[in-house]
């Protein structure tokens, strides 16, 4: 078939024309109704995306058993710009013979969030629970939980080196009153095993950020103190310390943590970066109207928590639907903790969430 010049010539005209309104309408620039029409029907912005307006992320955990479950996964894989592994890094997974790693589950999760273009939050090198029966099982000298602790760490960091941001170094090191949770490493080691985990964690990724992580500290009290001395101590000392993680797992029954802004701010005041890492609300069943508002509202108060506080770098939902929540299993006759119901639809909680973000 032949092709005239001006045949060639106004199909050239006609592609910069297209591609001239495709620009318009990405700029914001395009009027009439084709646009408006075009606006309409552009997908909601993720809460991810509406997160990274703010330059935070927006994540969930996942856990290995869900990731057949191919509705759930879409979702995870679209909606977040985070992943952290629910079990799949604790010790018990991949250290389940002294000397013995298995990463498989924990790589599952890395590959799955690479294909989504998601990052990845460690959890979690040191915790008193979900340990290997072999730790356990027996008394260690303090020379030899050290060398086995240091192994732990550096093993683990070194292969997720470049593969997650951020670690949960030592998980739940105190007690509700402030004073060192009675754990093997703090009976054997004495308390200075924290700022060993950091510096050995640090030494095989000199880039990843290290947190300590807990519960029940979003409020300004005794254990959220314990933390700010230590943290305070810590940073004096050079101790590679970059966070402190909020894990948030909040109750209705028990209120709302007001100073929780507050508290997050006094965190960056001392050069350090915080982060809302195990959110949940949970309350007591059967879920009603009234009380999924409340939750909806502290997830709205929570989420804007974050934002005011600059270094206070992100939010990860304890996995984003009732399906998967531990909740249930733990507190019996409490849940409906998550954004998603069990059939992935969208609670009060979720459009809360949005609108705290500036999304509509
Ligand atoms: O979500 C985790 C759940 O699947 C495990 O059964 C449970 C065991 O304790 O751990 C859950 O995650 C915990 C997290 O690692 C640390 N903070 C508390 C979380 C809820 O228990």
């Amino acid at each position: 078939m032949r092709t005239s010049r001006t045949t060639i010539r106004s199909r050239t005209r006609l592609r910069l024309a297209g591609a001239l309104a495709a620009a318009l309408v990405a700029a914001g620039l395009a009027t009439g109704p084709a646009a408006q029409a075009d606006e309409r029907h552009r997908p909601a912005p993720t809460l991810a995306e509406l997160a990274q307006r703010h330059g935070r992320y927006f994540g969930s955990a996942t856990d290995n058993p869900e990731l057949t479950d191919a509705p759930y996964t879409a979702l995870l894989g679209s909606e977040f710009d985070q992943i952290t592994p629910g079990n799949g890094m604790k010790w018990y997974a991949t250290e389940p013979e002294r000397g013995v790693f298995d990463f498989s589950q924990g790589d599952e999760i890395v590959d799955l969030a690479r294909a989504h273009h998601q990052k990845v939050r460690g959890h979690t090198l040191v915790w008193h629970s979900q340990l290997p029966d072999w730790l356990t099982g027996r008394e260690w000298t303090a020379a030899e939980l050290r060398a086995v602790l240091k192994k732990h760490i550096q093993t683990q960091v070194r292969h997720y080196r470049g593969k997650v941001f951020a670690w949960d170094v030592v998980n739940e090191a105190f007690n509700e009153d402030g004073t060192y949770r009675e754990t093997v490493f703090h009976k054997t080691l004495g308390p200075g095993y924290i700022a060993d985990a950091l510096r050995w964690a640090h030494q095989a990724d000199p880039h990843v950020k290290l947190y300590l992580n807990d519960y029940n500290i979003e409020a300004i009290g005794p254990k959220s103190d314990a933390y700010h001395r230590l943290a305070k101590e810590l940073r004096a000392e050079g101790v590679p310390l970059h966070g402190i993680g909020f894990q948030t797992h909040l109750a209705l029954q028990y209120g709302y943590p007001a100073t929780l802004e507050e508290n997050l701010r006094r965190f960056s005041r001392l050069g350090l970066d915080t982060a809302l890492t195990e959110v949940d609300v949970r309350m007591q069943l059967p879920a009603d109207e009234t009380k999924l508002a409340t939750q909806a509202a502290w997830y709205r108060d929570l989420t804007k928590a974050c934002l005011a506080v600059r270094r206070c770098v992100g939010i990860t939902l304890w996995d984003y639907t009732d399906k998967y929540s531990w909740i249930p299993g733990v507190f019996p006759g409490e849940g409906a903790a998550l954004p998603w119901d069990e059939q992935l639809r969208p609670k009060p909680a979720y459009f809360a969430i949005r609108e705290a973000l500036g999304g509509r």
